[in-house]
């Protein structure tokens, strides 16, 4: 396992607030697990991939679908997988799921290709059930690629998307404890259920302005 300190990243836009923990399997920085928040007209795209395998040859293909990602954040979800897929022909292909947040509309479109998983803890303390997992199909980006079927979800200010690689032991979100700091819901959920025999990611975004207190 290692001891190398958690990667955090954090950042904070009008509508979206997330944070990312993340531990490589050989200490270093090379994972085979990568994300992407980026920007699009009408809000904002959260991707997560797990490039099958680990550390360095796992590294470059998980590089290259973030790349992909990247160049077109305004497109449909199934469109940017295609493109993945079509870029990813000639390596061992990742796994992913994505989100993509409308804010005007105040809705999630998500959708996920092999076992990354998603959940989405609603803001409403007493919602009932209190999360919602994402249904991904089995598959591989660049490699056996499934019909996709993405999932539209209306918001509600405080509803929490977690994207978690197969690092992370299923289940995690049972129980779970949702602090201010998404950053620090991430590092919480690593801490608690890194598995220590892969790369292990785990993203934290809510939804809603950061309520700003008034002097
Ligand atoms: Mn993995």
């Amino acid at each position: 396992v290692s001891d190398t300190p958690l990667g955090t990243a954090a950042n904070q836009t009008q509508a979206l607030q997330w944070g990312v923990a993340a531990r490589s399997l050989d200490g270093g920085g090379s994972s085979g697990d990568a994300y992407l928040v980026t920007s699009h007209p009408k809000g904002m795209l959260v991707v997560v991939i797990d490039a099958l395998g680990h550390g360095p040859e796992a590294a470059a293909p998980a590089a290259l679908a973030a790349a992909e990602v990247a160049k077109r954040p305004h497109e449909s979800l199934p469109i940017i997988v295609q493109r993945c897929h079509e870029a990813l022909l000639t390596t061992r292909g990742v796994v992913m799921s994505l989100a993509s947040f409308d804010f005007a509309e105040r809705a999630m479109t998500w959708v996920g290709i092999g076992d990354v998983a998603g959940v989405l803890v609603f803001g409403d303390p007493t919602a009932n059930p209190s999360h919602t997992v994402l249904v991904h199909r089995g598959g591989i980006v660049g490699g056996r690629l499934p019909q996709q079927r993405p999932w539209v979800i209306p918001l509600s200010d405080g509803d929490t998307l977690i994207f978690a690689t197969d690092g992370v032991q299923p289940g995690f979100e049972a129980g779970l404890v949702l602090h201010a700091d998404p950053s620090r819901t991430a590092n919480a959920i690593l801490e608690k259920h890194s598995k220590g025999t892969d790369d292990a990611l785990v993203l934290v975004a809510r939804f809603g302005a950061a309520r700003v207190r008034v002097s």
